[in-house]
């Protein structure tokens, strides 16, 4: 085995699986398959199983790779009923267990239709270790004067890096991902798939509006200020899903998160029905409810109390026990 200053660090690591891409971007491959790319989770070594559920089949897993913390999040995807056709004809039938009128049989499919979506957090902060990890909730109550006394001076010290979100107002990343862009300063924003969707049913439909404008936090920054910009989201949003994904307005749940785990202000538009993570009502705030709120109460998110889950050993959760308001 390699000693470990033999090992690649975090950049030789994406560069390698990016020159695979591009070696598979030129030669071979067939029109509309997409590249793969080098293999760099065999390198991975498990840690500890953050969390999972066999009921949402999937599990989240702390590691190593090149000797740097990093988080893989493996998800079995839904089965498609545009895909049954091949599964069918193309896949091994193994018998388990016969019985009058019922049997059971363990299918194996062809390897196309058995993907799991991964996604891979490397370098990962001690932060998004916590993020996954499966924990208890506690709920807070944060007034107005709490928010500036206590949330704020914490979220201005401890939260995770938006680097990604400037990456792709930038178009540095995820550029030809982009569903819809409104380049204005101060109303515009990007519409892009969100990483927690692969994009192959629209059951489970999850993109975000990421503004361009700067600097606005969360909903606690929002004021009747910025009612054209969130009317603008809220429109040209929902006109870009319905003309791409044909999913009318009647069909999304549209939705800003109190507390995000990144702020800088973006929506979240997902399919009505389905339960993505955070759609509670602890934690989502319905777009058009926050229109309303500000159109009637300019001031509204800078007054109100308002409510929020934290884990266990989440740092502002201490900050609130401290301060003697759990
Ligand atoms: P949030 O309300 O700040 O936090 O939403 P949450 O992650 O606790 O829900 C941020 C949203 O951005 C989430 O739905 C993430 O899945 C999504 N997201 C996070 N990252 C790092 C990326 C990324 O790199 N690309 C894309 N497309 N979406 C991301």
């Amino acid at each position: 085995m390699a000693d470990s200053a033999a090992k690649p660090d975090t950049e030789e690591l994406y560069q390698k699986a990016k020159r695979a891409k591009a070696d598979n971007d030129n030669g071979g491959g067939e029109a509309g398959e997409e590249p793969e790319c080098e293999n760099i989770l065999s390198e991975f070594k498990t840690s500890k199983v953050l969390s999972d559920s066999a009921r949402e089949k999937n599990i989240f897993i702390h590691g190593k790779l090149a000797d740097q913390d990093a988080v893989v999040i493996l998800e079995k995807t839904p089965i498609r009923e545009d895909t049954l056709a091949e599964l069918f004809t193309g896949s091994k039938l193994k018998l388990e267990m016969r019985n009058d009128i019922y049997s059971t049989y363990r299918l194996q499919a062809p390897p196309q239709l058995n993907e799991i979506k991964t996604t891979v957090v490397f370098p990962a902060t001690e932060k998004h270790i916590k993020k996954y990890q499966r924990q208890e909730s506690f709920l807070v109550e944060e007034t107005g004067v709490d928010y500036q006394s206590i949330t704020l001076p914490y979220i201005q010290k401890q939260s995770f890096s938006v680097q990604w979100v400037h990456n792709i107002l930038e178009k540095k990343a995820e550029a030809d991902r982009i569903v819809f862009e409104d380049p204005d300063p101060t109303v515009g924003f990007v519409l892009l798939p969100d990483f927690k969707w692969d994009q192959k049913q629209v059951d489970d439909l999850y993109l975000i509006a990421i503004t361009h404008q700067r600097g606005i936090r969360s909903l606690r920054d929002l004021t009747s200020e910025h009612l054209p910009l969130l009317q603008n989201i809220f429109q040209k949003g929902k006109e870009a899903i319905l003309q791409r994904h044909k999913l009318p307005a009647s069909k999304l749940r549209v939705y800003l998160h109190y507390q995000p785990s990144y702020y800088h202000l973006h929506v979240h538009f997902t399919k009505l029905g389905y339960e993505a993570p955070g759609c509670g009502v602890e934690r989502a705030h319905l777009l058009a409810d926050v229109i309303q709120n500000l159109q009637s109460h300019p001031e509204y998110y800078k007054t109100r109390t308002l409510y929020f889950p934290l884990r266990a050993d989440d740092g502002l959760l201490s900050k609130y026990k401290e301060a003697g308001r759990l």
